[in-house]
């Protein structure tokens, strides 16, 4: 059997892959297992609006029912919102997910798989996994990077969040051999902050220097994704010490209760969340939304390219 019969890619996505016109994977676990219901619903409505006002197609992935959706129905939709009986699904957990025909939200590593299966090139997302703190004794290594050192999807993410230990993700990209190319900037974002005080070689001066280049990689034959990191707009930033403060007090209280493996970072999230109420959820919102925006400029770009 061909990995193509597993896929069941809607219509729209068909025609426009089909077409060479831009089309933008999204992924579930940001809805299902990082953003709280009913909030998630009208996030995941206004981030397909977002990528549909710049002329591209949104692609959201999940599993449900033992086919890989690229591309969801509103129903389908509300259902990840909704995460009753949804398991968060990172490249280990795939095959068996996929086999037992339960429904799996796609993290950063999976929403990459599904979307290289069905050739859509581009991917936004909040904030990638990467190396946690403490990850030289734990070993905790999100299987994000991994994927983007093995997979061919340009991923535009706001950085990572302070929960990771970032100078080691970035270590851990170069040994990988994944480019971080910073969209006007060349420090490293963190999430809800601009700056993570990390440097990146490259900032580059918009959207389709970046294609150029993701175009040029893979024109090359080399293997792997690319990352981009799109600092929040400046309304939405907050306050890197008082991020810090409330992290540190979010994974202090993971290391007392014994949490760990992939529950660790659900548990960061909804902790950050209820420790700094309604403030870092919106520029969670914000951020994602203006990764969005920049996914489909890079999409569109790549199209041209590809013209
Ligand atoms: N970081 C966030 N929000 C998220 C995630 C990470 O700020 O929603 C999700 C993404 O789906 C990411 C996953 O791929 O968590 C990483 O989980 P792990 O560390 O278990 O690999
Ligand atoms: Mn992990």
């Amino acid at each position: 059997m061909q990995k193509e019969q597993y896929l069941d890619i809607v219509p729209e996505v068909q025609s426009a892959l089909k077409n060479n016109e831009p089309v933008v994977a999204l992924e579930s676990t940001i809805l299902s297992h990082g953003m709280p219901y009913p909030e998630n619903v009208s996030f995941a409505a206004e981030v397909e609006k977002v990528v549909r006002a710049e002329g591209a197609v949104p692609a959201t992935m999940a599993l449900i029912g033992g086919r890989i959706k690229v591309g969801l129905n509103g129903e389908e939709l509300e259902r990840m919102c909704r995460a009753e009986d949804v398991s968060k699904v990172s490249r280990r957990d795939f095959a068996t997910c996929l086999a037992t025909g339960r429904t799996g939200a796609t993290t950063v590593a999976t929403t990459m798989m599904c979307a290289a299966m069905a050739g859509v090139k581009v991917f936004a997302t909040g904030g990638i996994g990467g190396v946690h703190r403490h990850g030289e004794v734990t070993m905790d290594v999100s299987a994000d990077l991994q994927e983007l050192a093995r997979t061919p999807v340009a991923v535009v993410c706001a950085g990572a969040k302070q929960i990771l230990d970032i100078g080691r993700t970035l270590e851990y990209l170069e040994t990988m051999g994944v480019p971080v190319i910073g969209n006007g900037t060349a420090d490293f974002p963190a999430f809800y902050c601009k700056k993570s005080g990390f440097g990146l070689d490259y900032a580059a001066k918009d959207e389709t220097e970046i294609a150029r280049i993701v175009h040029t990689k893979w024109a090359l034959g080399l293997a792997g994704g690319v990352l981009i990191g799109n600092p929040i707009p400046d309304e939405y930033a907050l306050d890197f010490d008082y991020m810090e403060g409330v992290i540190n007090r979010a994974v202090a209280e993971a290391e007392l209760t014994g949490v760990h493996g992939k529950d660790i970072t659900p548990f960061l999230l909804s902790r950050i969340k209820e420790i700094t109420g309604g403030a870092a959820f919106r520029s969670n919102v914000q951020l994602a939304l203006n990764n969005a925006r920049c996914a489909a400029r890079i999409a569109k770009a790549l199209c041209a390219l590809a013209a």
